[in-house]
């Protein structure tokens, strides 16, 4: 095909050239059975090799359209996004493909000769965990409306080796286990070496003056590292369209360490290529904090660098050196300031390759980079030390000093004689060991910065971000969150989903507003009785995932109470665990006449180096021990943590929930969208005023939600005053709580180990304030158990959450990143 030419392109353009099969490529069954037999060649029918070859023909099935989908949007010349992101946490892709192409049956069909049902291969299926939580997840739901919604948009991220380690629990502990999600192979993915590109990395940078007398910079001594791309097909929800998710590996380059080769070095200088993949070996499994490791930056590079390089290969290709319509024909979403090094790097390549000046590459960058924040922590903040970026990206941070004294220009009109502003809102934070402030970075190059809900966005323009908003009020935009209903109901919830179809119909799965017209059925007593079958069905399913992956009895007649997410204080799961205790008291001291029978789950991983949160674990790990092996408490209480929850897990869990709980502190967290697919599935939240859960409470009615505790001004305001010990001796349960957690009852042989939970309770400095919502979360989790004994209206509220959850479709949030930001 010719692509190099360097002309511009005429105005008229020939009609696309449809992708014709050579031969029509056979059947699923068929193609199924040819897979197996000579792709594999083995064909022992092991349900591990049976999964690779369904997963090789339902690639197969796609590959028509995929192509299909890069010839019309090139030929169309459609404005096009890369989503960049450290991280997409796919999970798998076996369920999802074939709900989206329709291809159900025809697996089915295939598998008819093989003693194994399409459910337990889709249990073969390694997830593809390359992201940590919230994040991730959102990327790669965002990918799901992209391809549904039928637009042009790239996913670029970094294949790693090892994904979101696997988590044990040892005798109560969090141990990790490496994730080598590539062992057995991945069906899905092609590598693609034409699309190869080198990043440069440390050497210096040297400068010449041209004939003309322009001033060059160059770039030398660097150490290559070669990027090469891994494609992942992106099927939209039966229409045709296949994006692609582009990951990058590293690879040592041919003429690494050139050197050592001369010197007669040879088995050294191959052994030493090991330097250049390792940049890709493994994610950073920190979901909250930065921790300033020299290979994260080198991560960060390698994925902007090799993105944009690639960008910026295929306009050549079509455009040649002319750039005047590049700002118009492509965006760049940053997903958080992890790829913001793009920033700099888009500059670079504009300038040192290919010959732009600052002001024409300012323009195109300043014009193409969009930011998403998704955080407010202040440990979260990604500041990069100068010294290390002089090192390893000398140019690059030539590039930032410029940039930062050109935008110091404007801040320095904006507040005349103002030194203060100009410190506190450089790019480069002064000291004695200055860093680079990479939200800052992204801010100054962005035409959008959004936050993810309504709360968060609000609480960025004024704090965090308050000068840049009175800067560029109309940079800042709220983008609320959202999740795929594809997976997260379609897929996940197949009973709940043949229920909503036979009632509604089948477009419900692309226009999720259409679960409205449920409000018009909670009268209905046979569908409130469906409604009820189905989450009692689902029930028993998560019952018997909990008994086999905890060995714990949950009982499908009791409340399934469940909090599914990563452990961090700011999610205080603390708070959870210490309503547990006391429901566990209340029960051992008699008081069981208004008790309802319920079971509780947590689950959820620690960052391997949060000493406070993998504390939490053993906590609840050495609680439910105790309450599981009393008799007398088991009729009314279960309690169990569930070992390596991760996005398969939750398609189980959400499905067969009855309370879904989502208590952070207010103010901290951004939006969460774990809680979107509780509500989406039909279970009731209690929940704080923080993140989306305030849009979820506006949707359903406070009726229907189970709202405690301090709302973000409330916090803020008695954080200057706390004293949880005269909280807790106000409060009779708290009281009894602390006793019992101090009396070693739950850590009879490891005396002292829970000292820094509870010393963390009990601090007037502790950030999270477990003690100040105890006694609201505590009262409102009595309502939760009378509106439970009451199953007629329980199910009533569940439908009316189900059918006020349309709004939090990602199809709705992508909608207006389309509208407002891409401007697709
Ligand atoms: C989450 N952030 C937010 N971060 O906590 C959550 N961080 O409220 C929000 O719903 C979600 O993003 C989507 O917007 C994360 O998940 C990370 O995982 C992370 C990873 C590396 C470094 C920092």
């Amino acid at each position: 095909p010719k692509t190099a030419s360097k002309k511009a392109p005429t105005k008229r353009q020939a009609k696309p050239k449809a992708v014709e099969p050579c031969e029509p490529c056979d059947a699923l069954p068929a193609s199924f059975e040819r897979h197996l037999r000579y792709g594999l060649s083995r064909g022992e029918g092991v349900s591990c090799e049976l999964f690779q070859a369904l997963a090789y023909s339902v690639k197969e099935q796609m590959l028509d359209n995929w192509r299909q989908t890069r010839v019309d949007d090139s030929h169309f010349q459609r404005k096009q996004v890369a989503y960049l992101s450290l991280e997409f946490l796919m999970g798998r892709a076996l369920g999802n493909a074939l709900l989206s192409l329709d291809l159900q049956q025809d697996s089915r069909d295939a598998l008819s000769n093989y003693a194994v049902s399409l459910e337990e291969l889709e249990e073969a299926e390694h997830d593809a965990g390359l992201g940590n939580g919230g994040l991730g997840r959102l990327a790669a739901c965002f990918l799901d409306s992209c391809a549904s919604m039928d637009l042009s948009v790239t996913g670029y991220g970094i294949r790693y080796e090892y994904g979101m380690f696997a988590q044990k629990i040892v005798d109560g502990y969090q141990v990790e286990r490496p994730d080598r999600w590539l062992r057995e192979g991945n069906p899905w993915e092609v590598r693609v070496p034409t699309h190869n590109v080198t990043v440069p990395f440390f050497g210096h940078t040297e400068s010449y003056v041209d004939k003309q007398g322009r001033r060059h910079i160059i770039w030398v001594e660097t150490q290559d590292v070669l990027a090469v791309a891994y494609d992942m097909p992106v099927p939209g929800y039966r229409n045709g369209r296949v994006n692609t998710l582009r990951l990058w590996k590293a690879e040592a380059t041919d003429d690494f360490d050139l050197a050592e080769f001369n010197q007669g070095d040879y088995t050294e200088a191959v052994a030493r290529k090991n330097l250049a993949e390792q940049i890709t070996m493994v994610l950073y499994p920190n979901d909250a904090s930065e921790n300033g490791k020299e290979l994260r930056l080198r991560q960060q590079y390698f994925l902007s660098s090799a993105s944009l390089q690639d960008l910026l290969k295929r306009w050549v290709s079509r455009h040649g050196h002319d750039f005047t319509q590049f700002a118009a024909k492509n965006v760049m979403q940053l997903n958080d300031t992890h790829p913001s090094i793009a920033v700099p790097e888009l500059m670079r390549l504009l300038i040192d390759e290919y010959g732009l000046e600052w002001d024409s590459a300012w323009a195109i960058t300043s014009q193409t980079m969009a930011y998403t924040n998704h955080t407010l922590l202040p440990e979260a903040l990604e500041r990069w030390p100068v010294r290390m970026m002089a090192q390893m990206l000398p140019r690059i941070l030539e590039i930032i000093y410029e940039i930062n004294a050109r935008y110091l220009d404007l801040v320095a009109h904006h507040w005349p004689g103002d030194a203060s502003k100009l410190a506190s809102m450089s790019i480069i934070q002064d000291g004695p060991h200055p860093h680079v402030r990479m939200a800052y970075l992204a801010i100054v190059a962005s035409f959008s910065v959004n936050g993810v809900a309504g709360l968060h966005t609000q609480l960025l323009k004024s704090g965090l971000f308050k000068d840049f908003y009175e800067l560029w009020p109309h940079k800042f935009n709220n983008r609320t969150n959202g999740v795929t209903p594809r997976r997260w109901l379609a897929h996940c919830n197949p009973a709940l989903a043949k229920l909503l179809t036979a009632h509604l119909g089948k477009e419900w799965v692309t226009d999720l507003s259409q679960l409205t017209a449920l409000n018009a059925l909670t009268q209905d007593t046979a569908f409130i009785q469906k409604w009820r079958d189905v989450k009692q069905a689902n029930k028993a399913l998560l019952a018997k995932m909990i008994a086999k992956e905890c060995g714990v009895e949950f009982d499908p007649s009791m409340l399934f109470d469940v909090q599914v997410k990563r452990i961090h204080e700011y999610k205080r799961q603390l708070l959870n665990i210490l309503h547990v205790v006391h429901l566990y008291h209340q029960i051992q001291q008699g008081h069981t006449e208004n008790m309802v029978p319920r079971c509780v789950l947590i689950g959820g991983k620690a960052a391997p180096g949060y000493f406070m949160a993998k504390l939490i674990i053993k906590l609840a790990s050495n609680v439910a021990h105790m309450v599981n092996s009393d008799p007398l408490v088991t009729p009314y209480l279960r309690f169990a943590f569930l070992p390596n929850y991760n996005v398969s897990a939750m398609e189980k869990i959400c499905p067969g929930t009855d309370l879904s709980e989502q208590i952070s502190t207010a103010g901290k967290e951004a939006s969460g969208t774990g809680n979107m697919k509780f509500m989406m599935n039909g279970a009731l939240t209690i929940g704080t005023m923080d993140g989306a859960n305030i849009e979820m409470l506006e949707e359903v009615g406070s009726e229907n939600f189970f709202l405690f505790g301090l709302n973000a001004e409330q916090v803020s305001e008695v954080r200057n005053h706390y004293h949880p010990r005269s909280i807790i001796d106000d409060s009779p349960a708290l009281s009894e709580v602390m006793k019992l957690l101090k009396s070693g009852h739950f850590n009879l042989l490891e005396p002292g180990i829970f000292d820094p939970i509870i010393a963390a309770i009990e601090s007037s400095d502790d950030q999270w304030m477990t003690a100040a919502d105890f006694d609201s979360y505590r009262v409102v989790q009595e309502a939760v158990a009378r509106a439970y004994k009451d199953p007629q209206v329980w199910t009533q509220m569940s439908i009316r959450n189900t059918a006020a959850s349309g709004r939090f479709s990602s199809d709705v949030t992508i909608a207006g990143y389309r509208d407002e930001i891409w401007k697709l």
